[in-house]
């Protein structure tokens, strides 16, 4: 062979590398898949993948929850690991064990007024697990076959999707949107941990050819998720007729997706996304916090009647001391998911509210167990002596 074809032959994985195609046996390594978003990909994976594998890494914070899944402790499709993503020799174990073909990285330290107490664990967690898990990635699927260049060869047929948040793009004012191209300006711990994570995930891509998709999601609702974010710890604490904590004025306004939505979008990127490529998702739902806050006390009254002392659930509404830092709108323009891969979300604000709302009525146990000692605690600490 010329050396002119060896030459030719030296080209770089993501020129090889374009839309995905389905999703057929796979193994995948979902992370953080007890967390809130992850339960609900591996519920809505497990009925539109009947032939895939899921090994769910998970270190069982107090945000995970393995009860989530129960259901298939006993099937041969799923795999519950209680490990860190920083734990390389296990991540390293699990690629050659199960011959991992798939990574979706949910894991992470998700709550920013956690990351303004307690910034250690996003960086723990959200860079450098980010970063064992790329490297793992690396190592498994194009280490043995790079060449001298630094140049994968073969990574077709895998793919790494980052999961992340539209946080990373900072506050906008009255208007505007954010698209794939606006500049990262993340205001918080937690959202500067995620963009650095995301970074990472995409230099991993352009360096090394690893065959990396990054999402940048809106603000999630519905089943399973910790009472510590806003619309589950309103209806926790209008369900039990405590204070309602508003922020600041409550005009901050957040776009919200019902959490079925984004994880078929999570599926649409696997299934037909592009290597290196970023999209972001978002329900074209923008709301002020008091709307939802106002929203849910109106529909809980509804459901279940209004408060012991007649009064409507609206009467329990605290402004509170802001949150320092607090971003005052995010709004994503999910323009490039809806032209390239066809998806747009289906679950109206209405139905999704009342969907969510019904789900926590229903399995008032699962509220119980985890609003445990800790929440508790961490209860007392964030509103106790909070103040106007
Ligand atoms: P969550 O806090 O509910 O769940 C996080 C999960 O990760 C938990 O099961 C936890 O045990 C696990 N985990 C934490 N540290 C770990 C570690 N070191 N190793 C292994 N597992 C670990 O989070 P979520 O709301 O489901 O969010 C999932 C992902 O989606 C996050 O990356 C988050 O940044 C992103 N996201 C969330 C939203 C949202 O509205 N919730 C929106 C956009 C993007
Ligand atoms: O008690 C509260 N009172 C209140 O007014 C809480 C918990 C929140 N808020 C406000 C702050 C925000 O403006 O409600 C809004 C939503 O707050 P969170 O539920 O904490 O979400 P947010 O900070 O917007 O971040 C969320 O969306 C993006 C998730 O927690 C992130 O993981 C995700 O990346």
């Amino acid at each position: 062979m010329l050396h002119s074809d060896l030459q030719f032959i030296k080209i770089r994985a993501k020129d090889f590398i374009s839309y995905m195609g389905p999703l057929f046996q796979n193994k995948i390594l979902v992370t953080g898949g007890c967390g809130f978003i992850g339960t609900n990909f591996i519920h809505l994976a497990f009925d539109r993948l009947p032939e895939c594998r899921i090994i769910n890494l998970d270190k069982l914070t107090y945000a995970g929850n393995p009860a989530n899944l129960a259901e298939y402790e006993e099937n041969s499709r799923y795999r519950l690991v209680n490990g860190d993503i920083n734990d390389r020799q296990l991540v390293d174990r699990l690629f050659v064990e199960e011959k991992i073909d798939t990574v979706v990285h949910f894991a992470a330290e998700s709550h920013v007024d956690r990351s303004i107490t307690g910034p250690g664990e996003f960086i723990r967690t959200n860079i450098d697990g980010t970063f064992s898990l790329l490297e793992a990635a690396r190592q498994a699927w194009i280490g043995q076959e790079q060449n001298q260049d630094g140049e994968g060869v073969t990574a077709k047929s895998y793919r790494f999707l980052h999961v992340s948040t539209d946080e990373v793009y900072g506050s906008l004012g009255a208007t505007g949107y954010f698209t794939e191209t606006t500049s990262y300006d993340p205001r918080s711990p937690y959202s500067a941990s995620k963009a650095a994570a995301d970074h990472l995930a995409r230099a991993y891509f352009h360096t090394y050819g690893l065959p990396v998709m990054v999402t940048n999601c809106s603000n999630n609702y519905g089943p399973y998720q910790f009472p510590e974010k806003l619309i589950p710890l309103i209806i926790n604490n209008a369900l039990q007729g405590r204070e309602l904590p508003v922020y600041g004025d409550g005009k901050n306004v957040r776009d919200w997706l019902f959490v079925t939505d984004h994880c078929q979008a999570l599926l649409a990127v696997l299934e037909k996304g592009k290597a290196g490529e970023t999209y972001n998702i978002g329900g074209n739902n923008e709301k002020q916090n008091i709307t939802i806050v106002k929203t849910i006390c109106d529909l809980v009254d509804e459901k279940i009647g209004q408060l012991e002392n007649k009064e409507p659930r609206r009467s329990l509404i605290r402004f509170v001391k802001d949150r320092p830092g607090h971003d005052r709108r995010y709004a994503i323009d999910a323009g490039k998911i809806a032209r390239k891969l066809g998806w747009q979300p289906q679950v109206s604000f209405d139905d999704g509210i009342r969907q969510t709302i019904d789900w926590y009525l229903e399995n008032r146990p699962w509220m119980e167990a985890v609003i445990d000692g800790s929440y508790k605690e961490y209860y007392k600490k964030m509103y106790g002596n909070r103040g106007i």
